[in-house]
């Protein structure tokens, strides 16, 4: 294995980056460089909530466009976002916006679905965790007066966006696992179950692996993008939480990561999917790991608790400041309200603080009043909500866990990190922070062959090359 560079476009639902990743395995060295970071969120329109697509395309044009003047020697570019929602397009032409996963319409679909496929039958068939937004139920909501009908392909964001570069059209499966449409055995699309569902079967692309080349860039956007011959786009884990997990510097039979975002996804990696009857009651899902492994793992409300705290809190122009928030947070003396983090009235954005002292008022606690207990409220409530999904995740799987990794922006909150030691019991390992992104940064080193070996000799070089915080539990 040589050195090389790749470029790695990782989009969250709040902000999306380029980074640049310079990877020399010989020399156990990983080397990241941020070169663009812009704003994401959801737009509000009269169809209802949607992503500004067109936008994060043009931003992170940007950024590619300065890593091939930064480094003319960019092998490849590989994409990541979230999970689960998609573009659809007639011919060339992307119809509207995506919508977001976030808005309204899919709760009125759930029903129909499960009524067609019970969703002990879904579980079984696709493995995936109850989640109102899986994009079998916003296609369900789609083919009642939207835009299906229209389509010829629909390709999820990640691909959409490997599509505008390449002019290739795929559908990459770690993603595609999120749709609920994969066979959690076969890893390819269920003809069956799309049938049942009256979707149309025709407009599901091709399923490609992470790490299998979806081709040049289409030469106007090579001219675009100022990139040199030969650049091609890989296919990456492009599941966010899928590239983050291949970074977690873990030993997988002794593990829980959590990737903790927008979402804390809390959970093992495990060789075969667990779809007992348990992991479904406990709404565990199974989702597609790089190299075939499974992501057995429960999503915990995250990290959006407190963005969308802060965004109610400065809604009339205020601006708060989130270390001294956290600070705060972290100074508060007493005891604070523990709530239930997983309850789906904090899906939607909006007043979470209110909703909050909705909860408590509810269930007989006295709310969080200042802002820094609020703060402090939603950390201990997440961190309680970690510690059950690891213990929850060690029960179900058989992993005997013993080390918490954290990994995502979430790891850079050392209340939050020390209190998931604590109230877990057991050892936090927190970094690294760009997880997402060296995960996409490896899966493609080691398809341009400048890392090689499996994701144990990949994590070992994330071991090497970011030193996590250590967090022993208190008592
Ligand atoms: C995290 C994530 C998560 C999904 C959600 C939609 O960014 O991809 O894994 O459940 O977004």
């Amino acid at each position: 294995a040589g050195a090389g560079t790749v470029a790695a476009v990782d989009l969250g639902a709040t902000s999306g980056r380029v980074i640049l990743g310079r990877v020399d395995q010989r020399a156990g060295t990983l080397e990241l460089e941020h070169l663009a970071r812009f704003q994401n969120g959801p737009v509000r329109l009269a169809s209802g909530l949607h992503w500004d697509f067109t936008g994060l395309y043009r931003d992170l044009a940007r950024g590619l466009a300065e890593a091939f003047r930064r480094d003319p020697s960019v092998a490849s570019i590989g994409v990541d976002s979230w999970a689960v929602d998609y573009g659809l397009l007639r011919g060339d032409r992307l119809i509207g916006e995506p919508f977001h996963y976030r808005d309204e319409r899919n709760a009125r679909a759930v029903e129909a679905v499960h009524e067609t496929v019970p969703f002990a039958e879904l579980y079984r068939r696709n493995g995936l965790q109850f989640l109102p937004f899986n994009t079998l139920y916003q296609l369900a909501a789609e083919r009642e007066g939207g835009c299906l009908d229209l389509a010829d392909s629909l390709l999820l964001v990640p691909d959409l966006i490997g599509f505008e570069l390449t002019g290739r059209r795929v559908a990459e499966r770690t993603n595609a696992s999120t749709t609920g449409l994969l066979g959690v055995h076969s890893g390819e699309w269920d003809d069956e179950l799309i049938e049942r569902l009256g979707l149309p079967a025709s407009v599901f692309a091709p399923i490609v692996a992470p790490g299998d080349p979806l081709g040049p860039l289409r030469p106007t956007v090579a001219s675009e993008l100022g990139a040199p011959d030969g650049v091609e786009v890989v296919a990456v884990g492009s599941h966010d939480t899928a590239s983050a997990v291949v970074a977690v510097p873990m030993r997988a039979e002794s593990a829980a990561y959590i990737s903790c975002g927008t979402w804390g996804l809390v959970g093992v990696e495990v060789e075969r999917p667990v779809t007992t009857d348990a992991a479904r009651e406990a709404n565990f899902t199974n989702e597609g790991g790089v190299d075939g492994r499974v992501r057995f793992l429960h999503n915990v409300m995250g990290l959006w608790l407190l963005s969308e705290s802060v965004r109610w809190w400065e809604r009339d122009g205020e601006t708060i400041d989130l270390p001294q928030l956290l600070a705060a947070a972290a100074d508060v003396a007493g005891p604070v309200a523990v709530f239930d983090a997983d309850d789906p009235r904090f899906m939607a954005p909006g007043d979470m603080p209110g909703r909050i002292a909705e909860w408590c008022a509810e269930h007989g606690v006295p709310a969080p009043r200042s802002r820094a207990e609020v703060a402090r409220s939603i950390v201990e409530s997440l961190a309680e909500a970690f510690a059950g999904a690891v213990r929850q995740a060690s029960v179900l799987s058989g992993v005997d866990v013993h080390t918490i990794h954290i990994v995502g922006g979430g790891s850079l909150n050392e209340l939050l990190c020390q209190r998931t030691a604590d109230r877990s019991g057991l050892e936090v390992l927190a970094g690294p922070v760009e997880a997402t992104a060296i995960g996409n940064v490896l899966v493609q080193a080691r398809a341009q062959g400048f890392a090689t070996g499996s994701l144990e000799d990949l994590r070992a070089l994330v071991a090497r090359a970011f030193r996590p915080r250590r967090h022993l539990p208190r008592d």
